[in-house]
């Protein structure tokens, strides 16, 4: 039978804190595709599954947690919606208020965000505000803007955002029939390993609800790898970065709000929070493009390039069911694909409109 996918409220109801009576701001989130990542798996003697998030509404895993904060800023009868943002939050925060009929700030580092996710908050009509600082100074003005004015805060601080992102881990569960080994993703404001192990915990077990207790669903819960840049890398620092630093703005995060939470993601699965290299997560992004055929940016990376790190390192079991989330479509900072290994742009070749001169550089011979 066909299915149309109702996004991950409806989805996901009776596991989220929704009713009946709720009006679920959507745009169709989830659902995302987990496409088997042929090369990686011979790489490392495992199955290794993409859970490709770039596939979502404005492009990236956010959306999943939009729709939640939206619902809820809706239901709570807010007329105006406010984050800070490396990108995509805001691209996310700016769709989903115009769906909802809300207005929408955004508070970004300036000359620190791509112009892919620039270009989307202000295609959905958000007030985009450039702040002389880093993300950890916009996020400690929108959470005062939160508390002290009639704003409410969009950020992963909001509890919903959290719940909607659990989904994430429901549908690896719900795809493979079980749990994977192992899961991999990059961390900047530590909310989306959070989400991940709070979606893996709930499935695994007997979940209540107002309508009675759910079944667990899954066997077991996966151990979380998380992955941060080396710059911005301030849970392998054990504090907070000050001057974080990083080629992948998305992660460009020194102060992440969800400390605790990804601590906890990290110890109770047994797991690991370390950091890879720009020049690691640039040869991932490539290793991903050129071999998998799955565009992301730089950003998503990360998870791929801390799973090959670890592999040289002899550090990856194989037989085993791994998951790599990447966070965000390539398309939202495609200048990274134009630059060689080298460093140098790439430039297409030019040719005149002839079929032989075409021929000729393609290196085909007439048959
Ligand atoms: C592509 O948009 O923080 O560890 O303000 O855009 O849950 O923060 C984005 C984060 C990974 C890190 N990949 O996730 C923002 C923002 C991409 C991202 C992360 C982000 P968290």
């Amino acid at each position: 039978m066909a299915h149309q996918w109702r996004g991950v409220i409806r989805e996901y109801a009776d596991r989220l804190p929704v009713t009946e009576a709720t009006k679920v701001i959507t745009l169709g989130e989830g659902g995302t595709p987990l496409v088997h990542a042929q090369k990686l798996s011979e790489l490392t003697g495992s199955e290794v599954y993409l859970k490709v998030e770039g596939m979502n509404p404005t492009g990236s895993f956010k959306d999943r947690g939009m729709t939640m904060a939206m619902t809820a800023a809706v239901e709570a009868g807010a007329k105006a919606v406010v984050c800070a943002s490396t990108g995509n939050t805001s691209a996310s925060a700016a769709a989903y208020a115009t769906a909802a009929g809300l207005k929408c700030a955004v508070l970004v580092p300036e000359g620190k965000i791509s112009m892919g996710k620039l270009s989307q908050a202000i295609a959905h009509g958000a007030t985009l505000l450039q702040v002389d600082g880093n993300f950890d100074n916009c996020l400690d003005i929108a959470r005062k803007l939160g508390e002290a004015y009639p704003v409410f805060l969009v950020n992963s601080v909001n509890p919903a955002r959290i719940q909607g992102q659990k989904t994430g881990a429901f549908e690896v569960v719900d795809s493979l029939g079980d749990a994977p080994d192992i899961h991999v993703l990059p961390v900047g404001n530590a909310g989306n390993i959070s989400a991940y192990w709070k979606g893996y915990k709930e499935y695994s077990g007997p979940f209540e609800t107002a309508n009675g207790t759910l079944p667990a669903v899954s066997t077991k819960t996966p151990i979380m790898w998380g992955f941060q840049a080396a710059g911005a890398a301030p849970f392998v620092a054990g504090h907070p970065i000050t001057e974080p630093d990083t080629i992948a703005t998305a992660i460009r995060i020194g102060n992440p709000a969800s400390w605790d939470t990804a601590v906890a993601a990290r110890d109770e699965s047994g797991g690991l929070i370390e950091a890879v290299s720009d020049d690691e997560i640039l040869a991932a992004h490539r290793w991903l493009s050129a071999k998998e055929g799955v565009f992301v940016e730089p950003g998503s990376a990360a998870g791929v390039a801390g799973l090959i790190k670890k592999h040289a390192a002899g550090e990856v079991p194989a037989g085993k069911t791994i998951v790599i989330t990447v966070t965000g479509h390539g398309l939202k900072d495609p200048q990274w694909a134009l630059r060689t290994e080298d460093g140098s742009d790439v430039q297409p070749v030019k040719v005149p409109n002839d079929v032989v001169t075409v021929a000729a550089e393609l290196g085909l011979e007439e048959n």
